[in-house]
C-alpha cells in the first residue's frame, strides 16, 4: 500500500477518519486521492492537500443511477424538464456521480445518428461522468448487421428494448433478433416488459366508458401485463441463451418470473426503483388531474407488491436499484398537461423525477430501518450497476485505483422532502413530505468536491463521457 509519500508526492485529498463501505466491507479507514484516482487506504495518512474530517460519517461510492432520462426526444410534443445540466446536477446533490440516460433510436433512424444528436446534447453541460445505453426501436439489417456492432465495440455495450408504446415496441421476432446479436457481440439487453395488446385492450375499455383519470393508467396497465411480458421476455432470452436486464420491476408478479429464471441458473437480472418502494396506486388517485403526477410505467401498485419488492431487494433477485428519473413538470403545457389538464392518461407523458432522491430513501428506508446491510445498499445502487454496465474497476467501488468517485454521508441527518430543496427542474417531487435520515454531505467526483454542505462547487460540464466495457454477467 502506498503511504503517499515513497512515490515522492502527496495527496491531493485525504478523506480522514470516515467508516467507508463497500460491496462487501464496512472499516474506518483514511482515504488518499491523487490525479483523481484512489491511491491510498489505510489507518492513517500523511496530510494531503486538502482534507476533509470524516470522522462519524460514512463513506460510500458516489452512486452509479443506470437508468434516467435527460433531454430524451419525445413524439408527443412534451418535452422532458431535466437536460444534462439539471439532471446530473441533481443527481450529484443526491450522491450519484454516474449516470446512465438512454440515447434513443427514432423509428427509421440511424442509431448513430441518435448517439451523435445525444452527445450534442450532452456535450458540455454534465457535472458528473455519464456513459449512454442505446433504445433500439428499428433493428433492420443495417443496424443489426452494421451499426449496433460498431457502436458497442465504441463503449456503447447496453441497449434498452421496449414491448409497449407504439412508436418504441419490438414483436418477439425482432426481440430475438436483437438479443441474438447482444449475445454475439457481449452486449447487454434491457428489457422493459409489458403487454402491449393487453394494455391497449383494456385502454379501449375504461376509455369506452368514460374512464379516463389518472388513476385508470394503473387499472390500464395490471401486473399481469407486466408478468406476461417478463415471462415471454425471459422464454426469448432463454431461446438465445442470452442474457437479459428485466427493467423497473414494480412487483411479486414480475419478480417471481425473475427469481425463477435465476432459480434454474439463467443469466436473468433485475431492476427496480423508488417508485415500486414508496408509492401505489393510490397515489394516481389525487382530487383531479394531480394523480398525473405519479403516472409512470409500470406503475406503481399496492401494499403488497412494496413487500415483494423489498423481498427481492433483501433476497438478491434485484441486482440494481435506479431512479427511471422520467422528468415531466405538472404544470405544463409541455410536461404532464401536454394534452390539457382533463386528457384521457393515455395522453399524459409517463414518468416521474426520483434522481435525487434515489439514495436517501433506500438509505432510510432500507439501511436506517435495517431492512438492508450498508454493504447491500452499496451493491445495488453502485457496485452492481458499474459491473454489470462495465464500468468496472473505475466506478463503484472504493479500491486502491478506482476514480475517486465518493459520497461522503451524514448518516443521522433529518430531512424533510420538499421540491424546494431539491435540484431538478421539475415543479413537483412525489416524495413531498417524506422524513429522511441521511443525507449525503460531500459529493467527489474523480478527485473533486462537487458537492459540499448543500453547494455545488463542481462547474458544469466537467463530467466526462464513458466508454462501457463488456459488461460483467457474472454478477
Ligand atoms: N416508463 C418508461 O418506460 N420510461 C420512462 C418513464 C416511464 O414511466
Ligand atoms: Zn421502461
Ligand atoms: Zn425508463
Amino acid at each position: 500500500m502506498d503511504d503517499g509519500n515513497t512515490m515522492g508526492n502527496s495527496f491531493d485529498l485525504v478523506i480522514r477518519g470516515g467508516t467507508v463501505a463497500t460491496a462487501c466491507d464496512v472499516f474506518k479507514a483514511s482515504i488518499g486521492i491523487r490525479d483523481g484516482r484512489i491511491v491510498a487506504l489505510a489507518d492513517d495518512l500523511p496530510r494531503g492537500a486538502e482534507e476533509i474530517d470524516a470522522t462519524g460519517k460514512l463513506v460510500l461510492p458516489g452512486g452509479v443511477d443506470a437508468h434516467c432520462h435527460f433531454d430524451q426526444p419525445t413524439s408527443d410534443g412534451s418535452r422532458m424538464a431535466d437536460d444534462f445540466r439539471s439532471g446530473p446536477l441533481s443527481a450529484a446533490f443526491g450522491g450519484t456521480t454516474t449516470v446512465i440516460p438512454f440515447a434513443c433510436q427514432q423509428k427509421g433512424q440511424s442509431l448513430r445518428a441518435a448517439v451523435q444528436d445525444y452527445h450534442e446534447r450532452a456535450d458540455g453541460k454534465s457535472v458528473i461522468d455519464y456513459a449512454f445505453h442505446l433504445i433500439v426501436t428499428d433493428p433492420t439489417e443495417h443496424v443489426l448487421g452494421q451499426e449496433l456492432p460498431a457502436l458497442i465495440r465504441d463503449g456503447y455495450t447496453s441497449f434498452k428494448i421496449y414491448t409497449t408504446y407504439d412508436d418504441l415496441k419490438l414483436n418477439d421476432r425482432q426481440i430475438l433478433e436483437v438479443l441474438a446479436l447482444a449475445k454475439r457481440e457481449h452486449a447487454l439487453t434491457m428489457i422493459h416488459a409489458e403487454n402491449a395488446d393487453i394494455i391497449a385492450w383494456l385502454t379501449d375499455q375504461l376509455e369506452r366508458v368514460g374512464h379516463t383519470a389518472p388513476r385508470y393508467h394503473a387499472a390500464a396497465r395490471p401486473a399481469i401485463a407486466e408478468r406476461e411480458a417478463t415471462h415471454r421476455a425471459i422464454s426469448l432470452a432463454e431461446v438465445i441463451d442470452a442474457p437479459i436486464l428485466v427493467v423497473h420491476v414494480s412487483g411479486g408478479e414480475a419478480l417471481n418470473q425473475i427469481a425463477e429464471a435465476r432459480h434454474r441458473g439463467l443469466r436473468v437480472f433485475g431492476e427496480t426503483c423508488p417508485q415500486y418502494l414508496f408509492l401505489t396506486a393510490d397515489d394516481l388517485n389525487l382530487s383531479g388531474f394531480e394523480g398525473a403526477k405519479h403516472i409512470c410505467s409500470p406503475p406503481p401498485r399496492d401494499g403488497a407488491s412494496q413487500q415483494s419488492v423489498w423481498r427481492g431487494i433483501q433476497d438478491g433477485t434485484f441486482q440494481i436499484f435506479s431512479s427511471d428519473h422520467a422528468p415531466f413538470r405538472f404544470d405544463d403545457a409541455k410536461g404532464k398537461k401536454v394534452a390539457g389538464d382533463k386528457a384521457s392518461f393515455t395522453h399524459v407523458p409517463n414518468g416521474i423525477p426520483g434522481v435525487e432522491t434515489r439514495l436517501p430513501l433506500l438509505f432510510s428506508e432500507g439501511v436506517v430501518k435495517g431492512k438492508i446491510s450498508l454493504p447491500r445498499f452499496v451493491q445495488l445502487t453502485a457496485t452492481n450497476p458499474a459491473r454489470l454496465y462495465g464500468l468496472m474497476p473505475r466506478k463503484g467501488t472504493i479500491a486502491i485505483g478506482a476514480d475517486a468517485d465518493i459520497a461522503i454521508w451524514d448518516p443521522e441527518k433529518k430531512v424533510t422532502v420538499t421540491n424546494d430543496i431539491l435540484h431538478h427542474d421539475v415543479d413537483y417531487t412525489p416524495y413531498e413530505g417524506r422524513q429522511i435520515v441521511g443525507w449525503p454531505q460531500v459529493v467527489i467526483s474523480r478527485g473533486e468536491i462537487v458537492i459540499r454542505d448543500g453547494r455545488c462547487l463542481g462547474k458544469a460540464g466537467r463530467g466526462e463521457f464513458l466508454e462501457c466495457g463488456e459488461p460483467d454477467i457474472l454478477l
